[in-house]
Parts: C-alpha cells; structure tokens; sequence
C-alpha cells in the first residue's frame, strides 16, 4: 500500500474520535492535513467542533474549510487533538516536528485530554533515533546549543528552508535538526533537552500520545498506551 494511501487510512480512522462539541487539537504535517480536510467535510455536514490549530498552516487550512476556530484565551482543555509523528516506539514515546511545528503541537498536546497520533507504516521503529530529533533554539543560544547537544552525542544540523537559508519557525525560532542514532532511553534525553537554557522545545514527546492508529497494508492497527 502507497504511503498517500496509509495517510490517508490513518487519517480518515482518527474521525470516531471527533463528535459534537468537542475542542479539538488540529495537528501538522501531511497524514494531519488529510485528517483536516475530512473534519472540514464533516463540519460543511453539520458537526460542531472548535478547533486550536498547532501551525499557522493549518490554522490557514482550517479557515479554508470552514472549520471554527478557538484558542487559550477561550479554552484551556482540549478534548481531542489529532496530529502526525515521524517516529513511534512501542511505548508510544514519539519524535515530532520534521515539519517544524512541535513547540505549538507540544503545547496543544499538553492541553489535551486524548491525543491520536496518525500515522503510515513507515514511523513505527523497535527505539526511536532513526529521524533526527528536531530541537528549536533561541538564536542568541544556537552555536552554544549546537556544541552542548553535540557533547551528548549527537550530530547536530541547521534546518534550511527551499532557499538554503536557515528555517523559521512560526515563533520566530531556528531549529537544530540532531541525529542521536538509537535513543535507548527518550526520557532521559527528553529531560537533559529541556534543561538547556536556551531551548525552547524539542520533539520527543514522551508519554503523551494516548491512542496512535497507523495503517498498513489496508488495515489500520490501533495502539493504546499502556
Ligand atoms: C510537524 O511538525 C510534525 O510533527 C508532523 O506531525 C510530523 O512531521 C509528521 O508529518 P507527516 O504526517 O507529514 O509525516
């Protein structure tokens, strides 16, 4: 099965979770979009849902289709947020942000009551590390971040936008792209990361997702964290 197509499966399987006057998370990233745009086609059928959009893309996307928006100065709890990862481990444990999205997502996600993870095949893996974990940085921090996260092992990157130049994230932020290889324990990591003065997120979000549903070869398997 095509990638587009598991996406797509994944995507259209997150909508039992969505019902009438839920706030719902809207997540970023491609496998998030499909899952968008089937919220907006349920919303012109007459759902009533408020969604908090993790990007200005999808913020954008959401106005597009019509979706009502919300925000924090309205809602504290979200019901429900739907978004993508690039890696999943066993636990649930996720590396997030290849879109360059997680400190919205992350803050979303850590208002929200059940986060579903959509996903194709390819994101599952035994210990995560294989996608580098996307760190964004203060830019007066970046060079010292550069070389303390290197100090932990890791082979650090600038992210480029099309143009080469460096990428901006919607807050205004760089992101260091860092390979650590296997992450045998994302916790640990998660926690040396955020301990860095001048980091303002990172994408492992540890214990958070509740339900991740990929899909595979025509099925969609659904994890739940233990
Ligand atoms: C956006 O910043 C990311 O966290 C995405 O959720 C993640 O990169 C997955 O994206 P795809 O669904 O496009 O693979």
């Amino acid at each position: 099965m095509a990638n587009e197509a598991e996406k797509e499966a994944a995507a259209r399987a997150s909508l039992k979770y969505v019902r009438d006057g839920l706030i719902v998370g809207l997540g970023t990233g491609s496998t998030a979009t499909i899952a968008i745009r089937y919220l907006g086609e349920r919303v012109r059928n007459g759902l009533k849902i408020r969604g908090i959009p993790t990007s200005i893309a999808s913020r954008d996307l959401a106005i597009q289709l019509g979706i009502p928006l919300t925000n924090f100065d309205e809602v504290q709890e979200i019901d429900v947020t739907i978004d993508g990862a690039d890696e999943f481990d066993p636990a649930l444990n996720l590396i997030k942000g290849g879109g360059g999205a997680m400190l919205r997502e992350k803050i979303v996600a850590s208002a929200t009551k059940k986060l579903v993870i959509v996903t194709d095949s390819t994101k599952q893996v035994p210990l995560l590390g294989k996608f580098p974990v996307p760190v964004e940085v203060i830019g007066f921090a970046e060079a010292l971040l550069a070389k303390k996260i290197a100090e932990l092992g890791a082979s650090v990157a600038q992210r480029k936008d099309g143009a080469g130049k460096p990428y901006v994230t919607d807050e205004g932020h760089h992101i260091l792209d860092c390979r650590f290889g296997q992450i045998p324990d994302p916790a640990d990591l998660a926690r040396k990361l955020s301990d860095m003065p001048g980091i303002v997120e990172h994408g492992l979000f540890v214990g958070m997702a509740s339900v991740l549903l990929m899909a595979n070869a025509g099925e969609v398997a659904e994890f739940r964290r233990a």
